[in-house]
């Protein structure tokens, strides 16, 4: 099955148009880069560098995909400046992790894993409660009932934000006053879901990475009282990270990655900014798929990571 197959074109068209800004940066800059060269030789392969460290895609990433071109041009003995993309295309894609979701149907959960439980962690302002409310809509969308936590107790404005969500998708929502113990709100949050018979729990929380040991430790004690209910949960660690910051997204990831286990990565942001590349460095430096990406404010705006779409809405061609 051709890979158009299992991705709709709406979502396509959505891709390339949440994509553009990053889009229009790369292919003028590769543009310029191949200008009046026929092979790809040295200088087209340091112009391409310069290319992909000024998208975003960070300096190790990029000598990564460089060295890997180099090492095709070596077998191939040439390479044609009009194969420059899809080259391009096939070898960022080699390199970035699988998803694992990406072959389930759209927002399918693991089998046996009832209720499914996912925590949302991330800095204030990256698109966290944004992003859940999304996946809730698209969760309810496939049939699932959902169960929203709003455990980010810190500020009055991120619960009644929630709140909002979770009317406007309709699903249930258990929180507690503002300044409420966020492990607490866990707790009820899987105890209701179990007692309600839920597929999906999605738990907001606060972010304050200014202080490591303590979000290290809030993180922890979430983590330790939601198996109090459900054993193996959380299922999904799931860090939102706004991808219009570029390198200081993937700085954030880093210093996460230290505080707790990230199972999956969103990456949200990415219509306004052409610092689209972030994507692939974030992948392949951090070793955690990218799950899903955020690409406008809308309920439709969120999408499964399906990384060979990414890099054909990214550099175009066949
Ligand atoms: N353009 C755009 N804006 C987004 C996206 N995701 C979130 N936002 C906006 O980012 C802002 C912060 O989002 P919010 O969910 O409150 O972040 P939180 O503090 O991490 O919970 C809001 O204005 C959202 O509408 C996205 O994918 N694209
Ligand atoms: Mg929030």
């Amino acid at each position: 099955m051709s890979i158009f197959n299992l991705f709709s074109k709406d979502k396509k068209e959505n891709l390339d148009q949440g994509l553009s800004k990053t889009k229009e940066n790369v292919f003028s800059k590769i543009t310029r880069a191949v200008a009046g060269k026929s092979k790809v030789d040295e200088e087209v392969l340091d112009n391409l560098e310069e290319v992909l460290v000024t998208s975003d895609v960070g300096v190790e990433t990029t000598l990564k995909i460089i060295q890997r071109i180099e090492n095709r041009i070596a077998h191939e003995k040439y390479v044609n400046t009009e194969e420059l993309t899809a080259v391009l295309r096939e070898e960022i894609a080699s390199l970035l992790q699988d998803n694992p979701v990406e072959e389930l149907e759209d927002f399918a959960i693991p089998a046996g894993k009832k209720p499914y439980v996912i925590m949302v962690v991330g800095v204030n302002g990256v698109g966290k409660t944004t992003t859940i409310g999304k996946l809730a809509y698209h969760f309810k969308k496939a049939g699932k009932k959902v169960f929203l936590g709003a455990a980010d107790t810190f500020r009055a404005a991120a619960v009644e934000q929630l709140t909002i969500w979770s009317e406007r998708v309709g699903t249930e929502i258990v929180k507690q006053k503002m300044g409420a113990d966020p492990a607490s709100v866990a707790y009820d949050t899987l105890q209701s879901a179990v007692a309600n018979n839920a597929d999906v729990v999605i738990v907001d929380t606060a972010g304050r990475l200014h202080n490591k040991v303590n979000l290290m430790n809030e993180l922890t004690k979430i983590k330790n009282v939601m198996k109090k209910v459900v054993p193996d949960a959380p299922h999904e660690v799931l860090l939102i990270l706004d991808g219009s910051t570029g390198q200081n997204a993937y700085n954030q990831a880093k210093e996460f990655a230290k505080a707790t286990e990230i199972t999956a990565l969103a990456i949200t942001k990415l219509d306004g900014t052409a610092k689209g590349g972030v994507v692939i460095g974030i992948s392949d430096q951090l070793h955690i798929p990218v799950k899903y990406i955020g690409i406008g404010e809308g309920l439709e705006d969120l999408q499964i990571f399906r990384k060979k779409e990414f890099v054909h809405s990214l550099f175009g061609g066949e």
